[in-house]
């Protein structure tokens, strides 16, 4: 089969979009980090949509910053990819529609040339820096969001100027270049699940950047801007079959497609540098809290909740987990009388809707989505996933016995083995240190002094680190977990 290239667009069967502007003449007005499956189903779709408009202004270079995996598949196809957008017929029969991407034109992979993404950053046409770097990617304290200046990449890129490894050394550093070069700042929007990830991130690249010079430090915070952002749409890992799939349907072979809910999401307040692209998609609002805080604590931390309880129960995927009707049925009263109650009023907003939707949105069987992918990190999601309702929860005195089965199955997922006796990889970057608490603590006796001990991992829990009710609520649920299994303690 023929490779998807440039020079083929005209013929793709004719249900599937293309691009019809003229690629040859975009300009490279934002970088992406992280260049991932997440962003190309999402903000590229809302960027392809403004140059497909007419503004040519805002095609976007990729940057991975360990793998060439993405370079190595879209450099032959000419930056084309495909986004497939799946979901299922009135019949219940898998449906998918195809869309090829033109807006992101090169991508560049770090390790390999660092010298180019500085200069990418520093260019006179840029003028936005996107990201998509994961929670670690931030490189800081989950509990406190502070950078954490010890983290040895940190380390390293304060050495490096000219060969960072992080997303942070590498804007900080190009900044200094391109206003050594006389050019303005740029707007720095992080697109990733962490609340006022905005604030985040200009928190770290100040932080960074008070280390290497406090003028630096203070035209960053002067020229720059930090929108902060809540960003929705489900975009599972893309699989060899799903390869297979879209290649057949496109009748050419494309390497590196993503597959996507049909949903999408996005908010992003209106402060920015030097302008931005007519994202139709978006919702350009004042202030994206109350926008995170309904996705971190709704979408999110369901997400989790199905993630350590499918994965222990042999629930690989979400779609199957959402055929038990015990989970929906936790799910269900977690959202409506744990989470709801916590969340700001957004005018407009109908949360019985929101809430149906979105049991409806994780019961898609045509996306396959793998609870083992989202149950990796778990020390960088729990604290907006779930810590935060708790915490409002406790402070209010209300019950968060659902959380609990939550964080209980948290704990479990530590085991590393599911209930059927297979083994799988904690992948998280603290996965040593929490494995080996887990052992010391509930994986020898599991009575509320243990339970205790291994909540009191600080860097996740911040003040709630061995708080007493958190553990007496969360005590019930592991040991229905150890002894009984999933299932019997969905329906305790
Ligand atoms: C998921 C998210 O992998 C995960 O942790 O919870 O990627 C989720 O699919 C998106 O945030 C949905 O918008």
């Amino acid at each position: 089969m023929p490779r998807l290239h440039p020079d083929r667009l005209n013929q793709l069967p004719a249900a599937v979009q293309r691009p019809q502007y003229d690629r040859a003449a975009l300009r490279w007005g934002i970088v992406h980090m992280g260049i991932g499956a997440f962003m190309r189903a999402h903000l590229a779709v809302a960027t392809e949509a403004a140059l497909a408009a007419g503004d040519l202004r805002w095609g976007i270079v990729g940057v991975s910053l360990r793998q060439a995996d993405t370079r190595d598949a879209l450099e032959p196809q000419g930056g084309l990819y495909t986004v497939a957008v799946r979901d299922a017929d009135a019949q219940g029969q898998p449906r998918q529609t195809l869309q090829v991407l033109g807006a992101v034109g090169r991508v560049l992979v770090a390790p390999e040339s660092p010298t180019a993404v500085l200069a990418q950053i520093a260019a006179p046409d840029t003028r936005i820096v996107s990201l998509t770097i994961t929670e670690k990617g931030y490189c800081h304290d989950p509990a406190s969001g502070r950078l954490r200046l010890d983290h040895p990449d940190i380390a390293h890129d304060l050495q490096h100027p000219q060969a960072p490894r992080t997303a942070i050394g590498f804007m900080v550093w190009a900044l200094q270049q391109r206003f050594a070069n006389g050019l303005p700042g740029l707007t720095l929007m992080s697109l990733d699940n962490l609340p006022a990830n905005g604030q985040v991130l200009q928190g770290a690249v100040l932080d960074f950047a008070r280390r290497i010079d406090s003028t630096l430090a203070e035209r960053i915070a002067c020229e720059c801007r930090f929108p902060c952002s809540m960003v929705d749409r489900i975009v599972p890992r893309t699989s060899d079959a799903d390869r297979a799939l879209v290649s057949a349907a496109l009748g050419c072979d494309d390497q590196w497609p993503v597959m996507a809910e049909p949903f999408f999401d996005w908010a992003v307040e209106d402060q920015f540098a030097n302008g931005h692209p007519d994202w139709g998609y978006a919702r350009i609002v004042h202030e994206a809290a109350p926008w995170e805080r309904l996705k971190l604590r709704m979408v999110n931390g369901t997400h989790s909740c199905i993630a350590y309880l499918g994965a222990m129960a042999g629930w690989n995927t979400v779609d199957v987990a959402m055929r038990q009707p015990a989970l929906t049925q936790f799910l269900q009263t977690l959202m409506q009388h744990e989470i709801e109650p916590t969340l700001p009023a957004l005018p407009g907003l109908d949360l019985a809707a929101y809430r149906s939707s979105l049991l409806e949105r994780f019961a898609n069987p045509a996306l396959a989505h793998r609870t083992q992918q989202i149950a990796m990190d778990g020390s960088q999601k729990l604290p907006q996933r779930w810590l935060g309702t708790v915490r409002d929860r406790l402070a209010t005195q209300h019950s968060i016995d659902h959380l609990a089965l939550g964080l209980a199955a948290w704990v479990h997922y530590l085991r590393g083995v599911n209930e059927s006796g297979e083994a799988y990889t904690v992948d998280d970057p603290h996965a040593a240190a929490l494995q080996a608490l887990y052992r010391e603590t509930v994986g020898q006796h599991t009575h509320v002094e243990s339970v205790q001990r291994m909540l009191a991992y600080a860097p996740v829990f911040g003040d709630l680190a061995g708080n007493t009710t958190v553990a007496q609520a969360v005590l019930p649920h592991l040991q229905r977990l150890q002894t009984l299994g999933v299932q019997a303690s969905l329906l305790a």
